[in-house]
């Protein structure tokens, strides 16, 4: 057991915004951008605010999850009118959709898309008792489709027996480094580790080599987590998918106000975001055939 992970280059850090996710919706937090509109004006606020990448959710009419590459396309399309962030789509998508829906999205030309790294069983809200299903066959599937696309995985991984899955999929050839990795942690109602940070430290002890790492505190842990990420060299994931808090008690009032915290306390520890740009340049993202 060694560290190898690939540290971001000193003072730097990549920021990545999730938005909308699968779980919150507008009467949890009247801030959640769900509409096309709303998600890229939302994603421009982030990337005014120092994220590099945005992690999308689509959502139709009635705000329920979606896999229609159609909305996709329209999301990608009013954010690149706007800006120049890392387009990542979510083939996590929502416990209504099928595989099949789940990996539409890839047709809409993100330059990188989540990979769920193993099986979630849901224990809470309205999806509770359901799976969360992303066999090791399914998980083969959607690597060769993203390869397909050109699209880079971002690995989320919920517990380190994923992390062997990972280990599985690069001896059969279908990863291309360098890879990027999402560990999450706080999310032990459906199987991911619980917020404690020996097991932050526990999941870089077994990531393979040429990894970056991006870290996902759930809840109230996002801004301690992010904040010992950037200090272990990752990166890090902030947005009301993953917290719809600003602190106890308090709403946060915007996607970008979540971004916007976490600039300023990286800055304060000496660390500068990259733009996106310098974050494609070293995840070794392939440029998008899509035009608009
Ligand atoms: N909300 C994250 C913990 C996906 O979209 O593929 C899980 C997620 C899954 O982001
Ligand atoms: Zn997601």
């Amino acid at each position: 057991m060694s560290i190898n992970y690939l540290r971001m280059p000193e003072n730097r850090v990549v920021i990545t915004v999730a938005q909308t996710g699968a779980l919150v919706n507008k009467q949890m937090n009247p801030a959640v951008p769900e509409q096309p509109d709303e998600i890229a004006q939302s994603a421009y606020d982030c990337y005014n605010e120092g994220a590099a990448v945005v992690h999308i959710h689509a959502r139709d009419k009635n705000g329920i999850n979606s896999g229609d590459p159609a909305i996709f396309k329209e999301i990608h399309e009013k954010i690149r009118e706007k800006c120049n962030l890392i387009i990542q789509d979510s083939t996590g998508g929502g416990s209504n959709l099928s595989i099949e829906q789940r990996t539409s999205c890839l047709e809409a030309y993100p330059e990188m898309a989540s990979l769920n790294m193993g099986t979630l069983v849901r224990t809470m809200g309205a999806a509770a008792g359901t799976t969360f299903m992303n066999s090791r066959m399914d998980i083969e599937n959607f690597a060769k489709r993203m390869n397909h696309f050109g699209v880079k995985p971002e690995m989320e991984i919920y517990n380190i027996a994923m992390l062997q899955e990972m280990k599985i999929l690069i001896s059969k050839g279908l990863l291309i480094p360098p890879y990027n990795v999402s560990l999450i942690l706080g999310m032990s109602y459906q199987g991911a580790l619980e917020a404690d940070p020996l097991f932050l430290v526990n999941y870089l002890q077994y990531l393979p080599d040429n990894a970056y790492f991006n870290t996902l505190g759930i809840g109230k842990y996002q801004l301690g987590f992010g904040i010992m990420s950037m200090i272990l060299g990752g990166n890090v994931r902030v947005g009301l998918e993953d917290n719809i808090f600003y602190r106890k008690g308090e709403l946060a009032k915007s996607n970008a106000q979540l971004v916007a915290r976490m600039v300023r306390v990286a800055r304060e520890l000496g660390i500068e975001p990259c733009t996106p740009d310098e974050a494609r340049k070293l995840f070794g993202l392939k440029p998008v055939p899509y035009k608009n």
